[in-house]
């Protein structure tokens, strides 16, 4: 897409900022390399780039300056370079086969982390794209969450299933499923309430949903997509951990990089769960949503 790279670029500039401020400040004084490596391994560690990322870049530019002085192009070259690598392989486009089931998704993750924007986001593309899309308010918990999605709906001109305030998300998904098989639905988008981990009852509801699907078709649902928030920096990585012990989370929505100084927590997250990266949101309108390409967000991350 024309000006997503830039776009990116100037909603990751918080993260490049600080990031590319602290490196320049590395290399401020003509100093031994052992020292500038000191700094560098703390810079990328306070940078939510993780100690695993951090030892092995280390361990590369400790090779590449045997014989010679560390220079800044050198460390963002190798930084770019090893986190391009790292996420490359988890870089996912949504493809909707076709199917007799509609391709159903579950969206779910912690209060306010972008569930409902980013479904609303993804059914406008998949609509534009030329599927027949349904939407669930499977968000029955929050006063006016259906409301907010009905806004949605209505923007990406698709249909949209609803059920009465506190009534149970899982027979609303249920009715969902029958009327986009009947109907021949491409794609069904299930909103789900926001939940934190030790909310017992809210995290047997997001089993529950996925068990209704389940029944109809083993299949079902194809994806269960963690919309984790950014801005919450290395929290992330106990909330993935904590949704996966629940539901089989077999993809993730980075969103909020807009707003975010703590973009480079995707790596540790990549590292450490091996978890398809679907979209990333940077921004609040409809269009601030797009794939996730690895080498656009290592560019754009050491772009100061
Ligand atoms: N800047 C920015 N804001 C975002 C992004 N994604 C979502 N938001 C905003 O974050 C706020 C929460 O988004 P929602 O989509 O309502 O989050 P949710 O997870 O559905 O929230 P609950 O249903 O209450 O758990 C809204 O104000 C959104 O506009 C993003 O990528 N960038
Ligand atoms: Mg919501």
């Amino acid at each position: 897409m024309k000006n997503w790279f830039s776009k990116l670029k100037s909603g990751l500039s918080k993260t490049s900022t600080n990031l590319g401020a602290n490196l320049k400040k590395a290399f401020a004084l003509n100093r031994p390399n052992k020292e500038v490596l000191d700094d560098i391994e703390e810079i990328l560690i306070s940078n939510d780039l993780g100690v695993k990322f951090s030892n092995e870049v280390i361990e590369k530019i400790s090779k590449k300056s045997f014989n010679t002085n560390i220079t800044k192009q050198m460390v963002v070259g190798c930084v770019v370079e090893e986190i391009q690598s790292i996420l490359e392989p988890y870089t996912k486009e949504l493809i909707i086969p076709n199917a007799e089931s509609p391709y159903t998704i579950i969206f779910s993750g912690i209060n306010g982390s972008g569930k409902t924007t980013s479904l609303g986001k993804i059914a406008y593309k998949l609509q534009q794209a030329g599927n027949k899309v349904l939407i669930a308010a499977g968000d029955s918990f929050r006063a006016s969450a259906t409301e907010q999605l009905e806004i949605w709906a209505e923007r990406s001109n698709c249909e949209i299933v609803t059920g009465e305030y506190k009534s149970d998300p899982a027979s609303i998904a249920y009715k969902a499923l029958i009327k986009a098989k009947a109907e021949n639905f491409d794609v069904l988008l299930i909103d789900t309430a926001g939940r934190m981990h030790n909310k017992i009852d809210l995290m047997n509801e997001l089993q529950k949903i996925n068990k209704v699907l389940k029944k109809n078709d083993e299949h079902l649902p194809q994806l269960n997509l963690l919309v984790i928030d950014s801005t919450i920096g290395q929290t992330a990585i106990k909330q993935v951990e904590n949704f996966k012990d629940i539901v089989d989370i077999n993809g993730i929505i980075l969103t909020k990089l807009d707003g975010t100084s703590k973009a480079g927590v995707i790596v540790p997250i990549t590292q450490k769960f091996k978890l398809p990266i679907y979209y990333i949101g940077i921004g609040e309108s409809i269009e601030d949503l797009n794939t996730f390409s690895a080498k656009d967000f290592a560019e754009a991350l050491l772009s100061n």
